[in-house]
């Protein structure tokens, strides 16, 4: 999401009483928090049309932000302010990105302070995963993880690839394999979203014993928005995802016009072109 592009609604200090805090005496007297948001979205229609059904409705965002601090307390107002900004994104269609600010001007500190905050921001992202199996019931093992995906809050499934048959790549002896490819969206960055995927492969069962070898449950991040990030664990786009065939035909089925951030290839011109290595 483009943040400087989008048109906003923005909500300051709104005053809530609530229970966030680490110590006992905070979480049982409570105590005064403000709350700020900046809502990114698209509210050229709502001003062509003078609609409050094409926009989204501050009255009713605040009264959200009010009672979700009523209900929840947590020790962090990290934590607060990441599970109110997922609590909005779910709930609202509309909001491309959200910023969120937590004040506890009361906070118990010694020092003299005015004020101390978090602000954060979460937008949607656009991710592709790749999955694959081979080892144990593969198909039940592939539908329990995409399931785990979609019920995680930050999480959605928009679409799913046909599950293929495929001969192992890679150079070891093994059974065939079961691969596909998901569309997600997504309010965790890279890292954050590449943690979940690995508690998901270890809930499989999956151990990590021979490189390139059998698998339970195998799930690799291919695309991030158009990220591109190359560290000691993660490589987005995914490194080899050229070379191979498990993947781009899966994705070509669902997602033919994405581009490879870095080549300006097509999925589908990079199919083509393995398809024309491998002849
Ligand atoms: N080969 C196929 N066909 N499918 C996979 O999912 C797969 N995954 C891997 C290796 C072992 C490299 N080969 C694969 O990680």
């Amino acid at each position: 999401m483009k943040k400087e592009i989008c048109d906003r609604i923005i909500i300051k200090n709104l005053e809530v009483f609530a229970y966030h805090g680490v110590f006992g005496f905070e979480k049982q007297k409570g105590q005064t928090f403000y709350i700020s948001a900046v809502i990114y979205t698209d509210t050229q229609k709502a001003g062509l049309n003078d609609n409050l059904d094409d926009t989204v409705s501050y009255a009713e965002i605040c009264e959200k932000i009010h009672e979700f601090n009523e209900k929840n307390a947590f020790d962090l107002i990290e934590t607060a302010a990441e599970k109110l900004a997922v609590y909005l994104l779910n709930g609202y269609e509309k909001i491309a990105g959200i910023d969120i600010e937590i004040s506890k001007p009361y906070a118990p500190v010694k020092e003299k302070v005015e004020n101390l905050a978090v602000r954060i921001f979460r937008c949607r992202h656009k991710a592709y995963i790749a999955f694959g199996s081979n080892m144990g019931d593969s198909m039940a093992l592939i539908d329990e993880g995409i399931e785990k995906i979609d019920k995680d809050e930050n999480c959605k499934v928009i679409k799913k690839s046909s599950v293929i048959k495929t001969k192992p790549y890679g150079g070891v002896e093994q059974d065939d394999f079961y691969n596909g490819v998901i569309e997600i969206e997504t309010y965790l960055k890279p890292y954050a979203l590449l943690d979940l995927l690995h508690r998901i492969e270890a809930e499989a069962g999956r151990e990590r014993k021979i490189h390139w070898g059998p698998r339970t449950l195998d799930l690799d991040i291919l695309l991030y928005d158009d990220s591109v990030i190359n560290e000691e664990h993660l490589t987005i786009p995914h490194g080899d995802m050229g070379n191979r065939m498990f993947v781009l035909q899966p994705l070509a089925e669902i997602a033919p016009w994405e581009y490879h951030p870095v080549t300006k290839k097509t999925i589908a011109e990079m199919k083509k072109e393995l398809e024309s290595l491998n002849c």
